[in-house]
């Protein structure tokens, strides 16, 4: 049945904040630059396919321009969105090594942007989901200075806001600043996001699980075992668990996020930390996570409780549905190589 109400992005968080009396509605503003960012991006991943039939093909456009590849562009554009109104001090991109600072004929801000601009990269060209993953933070220096390593260099635990952007059959929109998780669908016809998914809660059991298992032989032994034990029959439990991995993180967790579900990219004898990268992709996945009643953690320890030691660092991930993700801690612990 249609909704009585359409509820927009800006609204939502203007009314979230107007329960905080010492909101100075900065948050409400930058976040809405983020949404500007994300439907650009929106519109360049749909005519995606369109590049070799419009003649935009080899590295020149049409106009004999350089044609920029779709991760790039989405770091450009979430540069160029981000940089001048006045909220950050300093940003760090998967695209880029080091900080990016604001320009000098900008005013800094008193925030820090973490983001990894397209997310699940073999699947840009496939026209299979990926996604936009953000991170926010208040600066811990002082103002009025460019941000430091250490402002963006800190623990998950002190995330003000976090979201992501999945570009899949729609185009929606999730965040949280830690209460609660809220989805916004974007309408392409008039480029605004509706509330379509209120207080998201993830299951605490699932029956799902999503994991490249082709790694198999180089896993843990206890991860063999927690991936063999889903696999078992059993129907008071719920097993065998269904595998559902489609490549772009963003997309596994959201599906696992809306319909419960363990993601997990562990370590493995190829990639001694893991895959994916703590800062723009693990700690904002798990602030969503998390407030929506899940768990996320190395398989040790708190994802959002690591301590932070390099703008790139990789970490092992599992997350989802909590008693799921309390067992893969369990199965680790209890089998070790
Ligand atoms: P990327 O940042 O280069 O896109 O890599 C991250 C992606 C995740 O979205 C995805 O879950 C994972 O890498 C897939 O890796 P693999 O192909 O090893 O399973
Ligand atoms: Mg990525």
């Amino acid at each position: 049945m249609a909704k009585t109400q359409f509820m927009t992005l800006a609204r939502h968080i203007i009314e979230g904040e107007k329960r905080h009396p010492e909101a100075t509605g900065e948050l409400s503003r930058l976040l809405s630059d983020l949404s500007l960012a994300a439907k650009i991006i929106s519109l360049e991943v749909n005519k995606a396919g369109l590049v070799d039939i419009l003649g935009f093909t080899g590295n020149n456009n049409i106009h004999g321009e350089q044609v920029k590849k779709l991760d790039m562009f989405a770091h450009d554009t979430l540069i160029k969105a981000m940089d001048h109104g006045g909220h950050f001090c300093a940003m760090v991109s998967e695209e880029e090594e080091d900080i990016i600072h604001i320009p000098a004929k900008h005013k800094i801000g008193k925030y820090v942007l973490l983001f990894d601009p397209l997310d699940g990269s073999s699947n840009i060209d496939v026209n299979i989901s990926i996604g936009t993953i953000f991170s926010i933070y208040k600066r811990i220096t002082p103002e009025g200075q460019p941000g430091t390593l250490e402002d963006c260099l800190q623990q998950g635990v002190n995330q003000i806001a976090a979201g992501y952007i999945v570009y899949g059959s729609s185009t929606i929109l999730v965040y949280t600043t830690g209460e609660g998780v809220h989805g916004f669908t974007l309408d392409p016809s008039f480029g605004e996001f509706l509330l379509s998914h209120d207080d998201i809660k993830i299951p605490k059991k699932s029956h799902f699980y999503s994991i490249n298992e082709g790694n198999y032989l180089y896993w843990h032994p206890g991860l063999k075992k927690y991936i063999k034990y889903l696999q078992e029959e059993d129907e008071a439990t719920e097993r065998p668990y269904s595998a559902r991995y489609v490549g772009s993180m963003v997309a596994d967790i959201h599906r696992n996020l809306l319909y419960g579900g363990i993601y997990m990219y562990p370590a493995d004898n190829h990639h001694p930390n893991g895959k994916l990268r703590l800062m723009y992709e693990c700690n904002p996945m798990s602030f969503i996570v998390e407030a929506a009643g899940g768990r996320a953690s190395n398989g040790k320890q708190r994802i959002m409780e690591i301590q932070p030691e390099s703008l790139h660092e990789n970490t092992p991930l599992f997350i989802g549905s909590e008693e799921d993700v309390k067992m893969v801690e369990e199965f680790m612990a209890n089998d070790h190589c």
